[in-house]
């Protein structure tokens, strides 16, 4: 058999993943793609900006769009993350949403269903973490789901697992429109490695910081420079906090909470580009940035 492109099999198109904050569209994208480019945390609010992946399959290639997790936004930066969210759906072919059928989110959720209502595009609901949810709760509740929007397909998943990912795939597969790859079909983001090192950083200061450092906290890399010669990628990477008491939480004692965070953010960092990290970390207070929108503008929010 010949596995020659036909275009008039071939098929193409942009899928958002859409939902309520944590219900797992990250940790999805992460395992559609079989690896990882988006970070994840158990707090709410991880994802910032929009992170495009590229599944590039035998006859289709579908470019996800994981987005900030869609609630009731108060302060610039997070009515600035529902906006990133929601004003992708003109420019994308269809769209995954994810709802948490473990523990659900209703206030979420029904600013979301408000949002796909006048929504024209063929919408799937993913209802994911079935690993961890009560079957007969599960069942009432993706009853209830199935009468608020005009789903395509509902389709019962687990990111963490990978149980019926591929389900959800051919489900995609099934209602793109036909046409060539908008990507190269070895490309997997179009995001800059500098950019997912940033966020590899920031996604350590999620998982090993509390209270409201993480949502304080935004991260630049200000050196990313390849030694070809001894396959080794030197990075220097500020971190921005709002205030002087923050910087202390960050570094710790004789510095050995910003330690932990730089090494195993360049553990990851090298997993990603496949060579050695040499990761340098400065701390840096920018007082109250998340509250102006020029500070927020220049952080790549
Ligand atoms: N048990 C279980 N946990 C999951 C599953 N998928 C994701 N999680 C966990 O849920 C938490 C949130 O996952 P994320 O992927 O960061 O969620 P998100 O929707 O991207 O969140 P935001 O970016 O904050 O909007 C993490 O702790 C994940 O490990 C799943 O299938 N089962
Ligand atoms: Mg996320």
């Amino acid at each position: 058999m010949s596995h020659d492109l036909n275009p008039s099999e071939f098929k193409s198109g942009f899928v958002a993943l859409l939902g309520p904050p944590n219900a797992g569209k990250s940790t999805l994208l992460n395992r559609l793609l079989g690896e990882k480019i988006s970070i994840t945390s158990q707090k709410p609010q991880t994802t910032r900006n929009r992170i495009l992946g590229i599944l590039n399959r035998e006859n289709a290639q579908i470019i996800f769009m994981d987005t900030p997790g869609v609630h009731r936004a108060s302060g610039s930066l997070n009515t600035r993350i529902v906006e990133v969210a929601l004003s992708c759906l003109p420019d994308m072919d269809a769209a995954i949403v994810i709802l948490d059928g473990a523990s659900p989110d209703p206030h979420s959720e029904k600013i979301l269903f408000n949002a796909l209502k006048a929504q024209e595009k063929p919408i799937i609901l993913a209802v994911n973490k079935v690993d961890s949810a009560e079957k007969s709760l599960l069942a009432q509740r993706i009853d209830l789901w199935s009468k608020m929007v005009n789903f395509q397909e509902i389709v019962p998943i687990s990111a963490r697992t990978g149980f019926q990912v591929d389900i959800l795939i051919k489900a995609l597969e099934k209602l793109l429109p036909s046409g060539p790859p908008f990507y190269p079909t070895d490309a997997i983001t179009d995001v800059p490695e500098r950019f997912i090192a940033a966020e590899m950083v920031r996604e350590k200061i999620f998982r090993l910081t509390g209270e409201e450092i993480p949502y304080s906290t935004a991260v630049t890399i200000e050196d990313f420079s390849e030694d070809a010669d001894r396959n080794l990628v030197s990075i220097q990477a500020v971190i921005h906090v709002e205030r002087e008491s923050q910087k202390g939480i960050i570094i710790g004692k004789n510095g050995a909470k910003l330690k932990q965070i730089g090494r195993a953010a360049r553990e990851d960092i090298e997993r990603m580009i496949g060579c050695r990290v040499f990761l340098k970390l400065f701390v840096r207070v920018q007082k109250n940035w998340t509250k102006d929108t020029r500070a927020i503008n220049r952080f790549g929010y």
